[in-house]
């Protein structure tokens, strides 16, 4: 009898998985890329046609968020479905951080691995490597084969942060055992050439910070020797990340898969391939912002040229909203012209004001989504559960703690909702936003001023700990109604600090 159960169980389980969907998902995500850096957003200044292609045939997000303004939180949170500031040491990693997504935990792969799914992160990482610092000349363990990822090809931090070498699975690629790569916080030696005795003979020279080893011409934060077979050109970067994905898309295309293509474009240093340099008007920032096209459009022709469009749920994001001077003199001041980075929205990279965490996010998939715009809010630390969902599994509870499943929103299905509440947190320095319905309540205890320019707009702080917002009639966060509406700035503070201190959103 028993036996009968368990067979019959088995049957229903089956069927479950067969009747959930299994579309081949690529989440494209951007880094430091702006709401009004593409064209199908508003931009003028520059043309995006290849992301203005997803827009066109999916759905094109007007309330699409990321969960930090910087990037490691978000890709915590993108790959973990939990808010990161639930766990410290979630901060910008620095070039010789450990892995700070432990094993064990539920991920938004092996949570797709779990439902048959191959799986791969091609592009930057900034989530650290090993159990106390990585070894580079070794094997570079725990690390994302070690959270659900089957494969690997990874810029290991940032760019402008070294080592400028890459990681694949768990091993620097063409690292020479005779030539090993050592990387540190401190100067290696006297004569050990930096940002600031070899000033004068860099191709782009620091504005703050971006000022020790030298590599490619081009200062960075940390130092490193060694490893020289396997550093990179900053101008190949993005081409290699298209030629690796479509390898492993080709290897895979025989069954369901999920890439993270994490892109470094726009980050700093902004160098793009020199086809693509001199190209905008905007400047190295434009200009990377078309290779990001480019990458956009190269892998949406892989994908058709394989037959797989209408099979394939695309997701377009970025980790973090718009800078100008993030540490290079790279003209992106000085060209903006009337060009508005964060569109509409106030604040940017570094801030809880909209355009810090707002960014273009957009699905396609062929066939299936219906083109349209939506309002509904959904956040990248939503595409765990939401996946989960759309390949027919229930999340453990203990699992994913702030993810929730808009699958259908995210599909474009009438009347489907989104979220009605979403934390926005800075790099962790415990200024929060959140934004319910059409409020925004902003509560700022540290309000150092960021060295990153975003707008050139002078803008006033609020006065007080809390301020509040009407996003539907004042989507630049100028008008404080705090004083106003004192029973919705209580309990949105209720709120916010109920879903900090229970330690999960999701129910
Ligand atoms: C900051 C860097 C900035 C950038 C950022 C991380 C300085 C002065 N500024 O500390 O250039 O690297 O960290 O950006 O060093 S992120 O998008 O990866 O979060
Ligand atoms: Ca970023």
């Amino acid at each position: 009898m028993i036996r009968l159960l368990s067979v019959a169980l088995i049957l229903i389980s089956a069927h479950a998985v067969n009747a959930a969907e299994k579309p081949n998902i690529i989440v494209i995500m951007a880094d430091d890329l702006g709401y009004g850096d593409v064209s199908c957003y508003g931009a003028t200044a520059i043309q995006t046609p290849a992301i203005d292609r997803l827009a066109n045939e999916g759905v094109r997000f007007t309330s699409g968020y990321c969960s930090a303004s910087t990037c490691t939180p978000t890709r915590f949170s993108l790959l973990t479905g939990t808010y990161a500031f639930r766990q410290k040491g979630t901060g910008i990693a620095p070039p010789n951080g450990p892995a700070i997504i432990r094993p064990g935990t539920d991920t938004l792969p092996s949570i797709l691995k779990r439902a048959g799914y191959a799986t791969a992160v091609i592009g930057k990482w900034h989530l650290g490597l090993g159990d106390t610092a990585p070894d580079w000349n070794g094997e570079l363990k725990p690390g994302p084969l070690e959270i659900g990822f089957d494969h690997c090809f990874l810029l290991p931090t940032t760019n402008d942060r070294v080592p400028q070498v890459y990681v694949e699975d768990r091993r620097v690629k063409n690292l020479d055992p005779k030539d090993p790569l050592w990387v540190g916080s401190d100067k290696p030696s006297e004569d050990h050439p930096t940002g600031i005795t070899h000033r004068s003979t860099l191709k782009m020279d620091w504005s703050h910070g971006h000022n020790q080893t030298i590599h490619n011409g081009i200062s960075r934060i940390g130092f490193y020797t060694g490893g020289n077979k396997a550093r990179f050109r900053d101008e190949d970067v993005a081409d290699r990340w298209v030629t690796e994905s479509n390898r492993w898309i080709e290897a895979n295309q025989d069954r369901p898969f999920f890439l993270f293509f994490a892109s470094q474009d726009i980050h700093v240093p902004r160098i793009a391939h020199e086809r693509f340099q001199g190209k905008s008007e905007l400047g190295p920032r434009g200009d990377c912002i078309l290779q990001l096209d480019w990458c956009v459009g190269e892998l949406t022709k892989t994908i058709e040229r394989l037959g797989l469009s209408k099979n394939t749920l695309f997701v377009f994001c970025s980790d973090n909203g718009p800078v100008l001077d993030d540490g290079y003199k790279d003209d992106a001041v000085e060209k903006l012209g009337t060009h508005e980075p964060a569109g509409p929205f106030r604040g940017g990279k570094y801030s809880v004001w909209e355009g810090g965490t707002r960014t273009p996010f957009i699905t396609r998939w062929l066939g299936k989504i219906s083109p349209t715009v939506s309002n509904e809010v959904v956040c990248t630390i939503d595409l765990a559960a939401s996946f989960a969902s759309l390949s027919g599994q229930t999340l453990p509870r203990e699992s994913c703690l702030d993810s929730l499943d808009v699958s259908a929103a995210l599909l474009g299905k009438a009347g489907a909702t989104g979220r009605d509440h979403l934390i926005q947190q800075d790099n962790g320095s415990a200024n929060y936003g959140l934004r319910s319905g059409e409020w925004k309540l902003v509560r700022l205890k540290q309000r150092g001023k960021s060295q990153a320019t975003v707008s050139l707009k002078e803008q006033a702080m609020p006065k007080g700990l809390h301020s509040l917002y009407r996003l539907t009639d004042d989507p630049g966060e100028q008008k404080d109604l705090s004083a106003e509406n004192p029973e919705t700035v209580q309990r949105l503070t209720k709120m916010l600090d109920k879903m900090i201190n229970d330690g999960r959103s999701r129910q």
